[in-house]
């Protein structure tokens, strides 16, 4: 059998995290957050020698490509990576471009720009469009780096793309982002191709060896839910991506230091686990209660946070109604590729007028509104605070940038103290104003990470640290459901695949040509139906048949309770 990669490895330091009270869950993820600083087992995390070694040189790199009119660093992922390519790509360009520069970051994410706010799993799968968009964003370009983001060393979209700069090193310089070692990198056929990732992998080991590619990828332990790589993985992105840019703009800045900095972010977001846990209470009341929990932001918090709303369909098989965001200004502070895309629907309507117009006229006392960041209190209207809501401040706070005061009635107010020492050495004004943006957005990341984890907890749709209500949305996806369910039975991978597909058919017995189709056509039908994971997990704990484990879901639609009641 295949060894599973630590980023599918259930961690045991939440194992009981479903059971935990919510500030308990807080303190749980701070525990697994710490692995990114401090390792995993017997590993260094973000500290380890070897990547700091890596990210040196690189970032050497990088600085050279940024002096070149015909350079570029081309970041690119799938899901939560592609979404972090994005927020690094327009941060970095607004400062080259402050400081007169070329603005020579890009992104490119699996689904385009649809797929920075809504799920859309399946673009993950497809390695040919992943090397066509890489090549039609490059070409002119004489000197690129180009950086693959996929945690678990696994998405395909990347291998193409990484498949395609080693088959043209002279303009390419490859590197790989992931969090597991290289010999976990998957090695399962990729659809309509001739690779596995795993040896697209190889060939870059022999590319790193004669220094033309990198591969970063400390090792920072599972995720506190399991797989949810949108959590520690998607951070330790963040903490990458921004360490290397900032070292290739700032030859003077130490690796070190600036991973001191984060790790102290990190600290000061978990000194205030009371007040996380009574914000997970509040968001987890509300959507246990039917209600629905909204982020408003500006900028750089906005976006994040409606990244860390859109996680949420495919972890938890969340409705998009369930958390929302908003950022200020909407598309038009994006900075995106495609542009405005407000009419392609109401996932796509992201502005705070968005917001005023569709939802505060409706907003009930069991929905939740989460402000973040103090500049937000200014754009927002008046009757956002007298609709009958409940509402959440959260904010930074430096010792020598205290915020004023609000005269707002908050239901909690969540200021974060961040430690500030260790940005005095820095000489530079603009410098220290993007490195306090960054930590500060990370250290809201942690805020919202918690928040909608936690609030999905409590709301039961998590069974151990298990998402048992994953949609199955595309192959990775796909195999992690059978580990799911599995992990609640006896029985064998074969069974539990026939099993979770007689849930995606609704059927107790398949034919034929459903058993042979290929795992994408399973895929298809699957991202259109509810519950698919939690049926199949029913019927492979009773035996039962397909109708009967819907009913039994109809009765109890706390799937923690069931699922647990099935275990024991
Ligand atoms: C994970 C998130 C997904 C992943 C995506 C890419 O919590 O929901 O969208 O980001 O599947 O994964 P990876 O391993 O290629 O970075």
């Amino acid at each position: 059998m295949m060894e599973q990669p630590i980023t599918e490895l259930s961690n045991p330091l939440s194992y009981n995290i479903d059971k935990a009270s919510p500030k308990e869950i807080a303190e749980i993820l701070y525990a697994c957050d710490l692995e990114i600083f401090y390792g995993w087992n017997e590993t260094k995390g973000v500290r380890d020698e070897n990547v700091i070694n890596k990210i040196e040189q690189l970032a050497h790199k990088i600085s050279e490509v940024i002096e070149n009119a015909c350079g570029a660093v081309v970041i690119s992922g799938c899901g939560t990576s592609g979404r972090i390519a994005f927020l690094t790509a327009r941060t970095f360009n607004k400062y080259l471009k402050s400081k007169g520069g070329n603005e020579c970051f890009h992104y490119i994410i699996a689904g385009d720009d649809r797929a920075l706010f809504t799920s859309l799993e399946l673009a993950e799968d497809d390695p040919v469009v992943g090397a066509y968009r890489l090549q039609q964003l490059c070409q002119n370009k004489t000197d690129v780096v180009y950086i693959g983001v996929t945690c678990g060393l696994s998405a395909p979209f990347v291998a193409g793309q990484l498949d395609y700069t080693l088959s043209h090193l002279d303009i390419y310089t490859p590197v790989l982002i992931g969090f597991n070692p290289v010999h976990q990198a998957r090695n399962l056929k990729i659809e309509k191709w001739d690779k596995t990732f795993f040896q697209v992998v190889q060939e870059l080991e022999k590319a790193e060896n004669s220094s033309k590619a990198y591969i970063l990828n400390p090792i920072i332990g599972p995720e506190p839910i399991t797989g949810s790589s949108r959590m520690k993985s998607g951070t330790t992105t963040r903490i990458l991506l921004e360490i290397l840019s900032l070292k290739a703009i700032h030859r003077q800045l130490s690796i070190s230091e600036l991973i001191s900095m984060y790790e102290s972010a990190c600290h000061s977001v978990y000194k205030y686990t009371d007040d996380l846990g009574s914000m997970i209470d509040l968001a987890g009341a509300s959507l246990t209660s039917g209600g629905h929990v909204f982020y408003l932001g500006c900028d750089g918090f906005g976006l994040m946070a409606m990244i860390d709303a859109s996680e949420c369909p495919p972890t938890y098989g969340a409705s998009f109604h369930d958390m929302r965001g908003f950022v200020d200004g909407g598309f038009s502070a994006l900075l995106n590729n495609d542009g405005d895309l407000s009419s392609q629907g109401p996932q796509y309507k992201i502005s705070i007028e968005d917001f005023e117009r569709d939802i505060v006229p409706s907003l009930a006392s069991s929905d939740l509104v989460v402000f973040l960041g103090e500049d937000i209190l200014h754009k927002v209207s008046e009757s956002i605070f007298s609709a009958p809501c409940k509402r959440v401040f959260v904010s930074c706070y430096w010792p020598n940038n205290v915020p004023t005061t609000t005269t707002r009635s908050f239901s909690l107010s969540l200021v974060l103290e961040l430690d500030v020492a260790k940005l005095a050495s820095l000489n530079s004004d603009p410098l220290k104003a993007l490195i306090t943006k960054l930590l500060e957005e990370v250290s809201l990341k942690w805020v919202v990470n918690n928040l909608s984890t936690g609030a999905h907890i409590l709301k039961g749709k998590v069974c151990q640290n298990k998402m048992v209500d994953v949609k199955v949305s595309n192959n990775k996806l796909f195999h992690r459901a059978v580990g799911i369910v599995q992990n609640y039975s006896s029985l064998s991978v074969e069974e539990c695949t026939t099993i979770l597909l007689k849930s995606i058919y609704d059927t107790d017995s398949l034919t034929a040509d459903q058993e042979s189709a290929s795992v994408v056509a399973h895929i298809e039908v699957a991202s259109c139906k509810d519950m698919v994971v939690p049926t199949a997990i029913v019927i492979a704990s009773l035996g039962c048949n397909v109708s009967e484990a819907k009913e039994m879901l109809k009765s109890q639609p706390v799937l923690r309770k069931l699922v647990c009641a099935l275990v024991n």
